[in-house]
């Protein structure tokens, strides 16, 4: 086992270096100093003024025009009780062991969602967050594609493909994505707000301990304003990260015993990316 940790290490080291500090460009690389210097090293990096020429820079920080421009389009919206949608939760029958848990998600006209994201204050207990992914900026989000570039031509030209999906995420100051494993290159650009984010190279992914858990989804309940959480039938089983980066209190001791691959090796990297900037993970 210590030489695999050992082996480990290096392969980090010497790909990505000691620092878990994450290089910022101040202008957008050429394709091949993008491929040579991180895409082939999965060196995450975050690229500033590289959208200053897409109109929903400007655009999008107005709530009236979002709502106009998509008017009545429906969209997806996932509904949580704490904004932490496909998550690790305590399983509702024997909440000693934990289950995976998928939001709630409800389809709505936009300016409904809008208004449900923008103002948590007035739905307490009730987290929204669109998160829909599966390529919704082009299908749920048409009516904004000319405030976008289709796609950032320094990546296509480096990874050699147009984009295979394109997502958009709307959320506020509760909404919060898992740790979890993605099989793509992404590009996350920040339009309004910003977004923290703890990442781990994929040669760390023994470290996100990743286990079967139930799969149990969230069913939403207007008229009480309440959560339930119902277990699939029949059963399920999701390959998920049980490492939970930031340790709920009470249970940090256990926790770090129990993972000690995550808890006592490299810190993740770690960076916000502001509005106007592009973060390559
Ligand atoms: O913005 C989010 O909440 C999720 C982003 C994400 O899952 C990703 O970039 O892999």
């Amino acid at each position: 086992m210590e030489e695999l940790e050992a082996l480990w290490e290096e392969v980090r080291e010497l790909s990505l270096g000691t620092s878990t500090h994450i290089e910022r460009l101040d202008l957008p690389p050429s394709p091949v100093e993008f491929l040579r210097n991180f895409v082939t090293p999965n060196k995450p990096c975050i690229i500033c003024n590289a959208m200053e020429h897409w109109p929903a820079l400007s655009l999008w920080p107005s709530d009236d025009y979002l709502c106009q421009a998509l008017g009545s389009t429906e969209v997806s919206v996932h509904l949580t009780p704490n904004g932490r949608a496909d998550s690790l939760v305590p399983h509702p029958t024997d909440p000693s062991s934990l289950c995976f848990a998928s939001a709630h998600v409800q389809r709505m006209p936009f300016p409904d969602a809008f208004h449900l994201i923008s103002d948590p204050d007035k739905n307490e207990n009730l987290v929204a967050y669109a998160q829909q992914q599966n390529d919704c900026f082009r299908t749920e989000y048409g009516a904004l594609a000319s405030d976008c570039e289709a796609h950032i031509d320094w990546a296509t030209e480096a990874l050699g493909y147009l984009p295979e999906a394109v997502n958009l995420w709307i959320g506020n100051n509760l909404s919060e994505t898992a740790f979890h494993k993605d099989h793509y290159e992404n590009l996350y650009a920040v339009v309004n707000g910003e977004k923290h984010f703890l990442l781990l190279p994929p040669t760390d992914v023994h470290r996100l301990y990743i286990c079967p858990y139930p799969a149990a989804q969230y069913s939403y309940c207007q008229d009480t304003g309440n959560f339930s959480l119902n277990l699939e039938d029949p059963v399920r089983y999701v390959p998920w990260c049980s490492i939970n980066p930031y340790l709920p209190q009470g249970r940090d001791k256990t926790e770090m015993d129990e993972f000690p691959l995550f808890f006592n090796g490299p810190k993740p990297f770690e960076c916000t990316v502001k509005a106007g900037e592009i973060l390559y993970l």
